[in-house]
């Protein structure tokens, strides 16, 4: 990151980097959440003393999961190079975990959540929690389907360093700089990969930072990023769609998860025409036709968007219901706010307050729509 910005005033955030896709750290951003202190190891050993989080993977994909107290312990006295960190997204359970969504809040700088705008079910994973014990990490990735992301840590130090979007998948991931008999963990990569990968590639531009806690950084779309905990760490994030990458991210969903964005779609239609116009608009742009468009038989044309991937992976059902304006309402139900474009110059909405399909689509209608990405 260039700069770590403090007390700048909220929308410049959303100006100067969300919309013009630059990666920042923002200060002081989270430091009153309830989450500051009820997430130290402590408090947290305690307080989930028995419930199971998953932690890892096993070779084979099959989650491992542990009990808080084992975990808390675990990172008390690893000494691993690629330890154990536990990435918990299923938050909005009905389980202990709920009570996690009280601790904090979708940060007033990021309000957009649109993939909201799906049934839960059929939703693809999009907030984490994540407690990462000293030299664990995230080995360098881009998000999904071009989602940008915010990440708030409460406790800990976080390394992070950040590439454009242009930048080679082979030179971001450190290919070309990785000997022999070496890998590709966060602590290797950050120690020696990075090092070597500047001198090879003196052009390439690495964008690198300290988050502390109470900071909020925000990863644009598309960028690669990876991140080393210097010291036991605990954080959220989350992935969203907003005003600044609908785009990008229509454009990816519709290849990628044909399925989850035939859904997206449908509740688009019935609750904010206007993004269902916009979608309607890039579809008819690149000559794209969903699924439900194409005859029986009719493959995904790769030449109406070049990097198509397969969308075998998506196993969203095709019968899944659409969105219910109940179902709307338990959406915000676990007190996460999904605020305003502009909440200090729309009316205020208070929590809890009843929502209408009328008022969400105010909320997703007022935004502004970016130009072509
Ligand atoms: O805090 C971290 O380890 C990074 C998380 C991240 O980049 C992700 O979940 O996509
Ligand atoms: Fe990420």
């Amino acid at each position: 990151m260039d700069k770590k910005w403090s007390k700048l005033p909220w929308h410049c955030v959303t100006q100067e980097f969300a919309e013009k896709k630059r990666p920042v750290i923002i200060e002081d951003a989270c430091s009153s959440w309830p989450a500051s202190s009820r997430w130290s190891l402590t408090a947290l050993e305690e307080r989930f003393r028995h419930i199971d989080f998953k932690v890892g993977k096993t070779d084979k994909g099959k989650n491992i999961q542990l009990k808080m107290k084992y975990f808390v312990d675990y990172c008390r006295h690893q000494q691993d190079d690629s330890p154990l960190y536990l990435f918990e997204t299923k938050m909005d359970d009905t389980s202990a975990m709920r009570h996690l969504l009280d601790d904090f809040e979708m940060p007033d700088l990021f309000p957009h959540d649109w993939l909201a705008l799906m049934n839960h079910d059929a939703r693809p994973p999009h907030r984490w929690w994540c407690i990462g014990p000293k030299r664990s990490g995230t080995t360098v990735h881009t998000d999904p389907l071009g989602t940008a992301a915010w990440n708030a840590v409460t406790h800990g130090v976080k390394r992070w360093v950040l590439f454009e979007p242009s930048t080679p998948k082979r030179i971001a991931k450190a290919k070309d700089v990785v000997q022999k008999g070496e890998d590709t963990e966060a602590i290797m990569y950050f120690d020696f990969l990075l090092p070597r990968l500047k001198d090879a590639y003196p052009d390439v531009r690495s964008y690198e930072g300290l988050q502390h806690p109470g900071d909020i950084i925000f990863v644009p779309g598309d960028w690669w990023h990876g991140v080393l905990n210097l010291e036991d760490c605990v954080a959220v994030t989350q992935n969203y769609c907003g005003p600044d990458n609908f785009d990008s991210v229509w454009c990816r969903a519709r290849k990628d998860r044909e399925k989850v964005a035939y859904l997206w779609w449908r509740n688009m239609r019935k609750f904010a025409p206007r993004l269902y116009e916009r979608a309607l608009e890039l579809n008819s742009r690149d000559g794209f036709r969903m699924r439900h468009m194409r005859g029986a038989g009719e493959k995904l044309d790769d030449s109406a968007d070049s990097s198509s991937d397969s969308s075998s992976s998506d196993s969203t059902s095709d019968d899944a219901e659409d969105l219910t304006v109940d179902g709307l309402q338990a959406i915000l139900d676990p007190g996460v706010k999904l605020g305003l474009t502009e909440r200090k110059r729309s009316v205020p909405m208070a929590d809890g307050e009843a929502f209408t399909s009328a008022t969400w689509r105010r909320r997703y209608d007022s935004a502004d729509m970016p130009s072509c990405v």
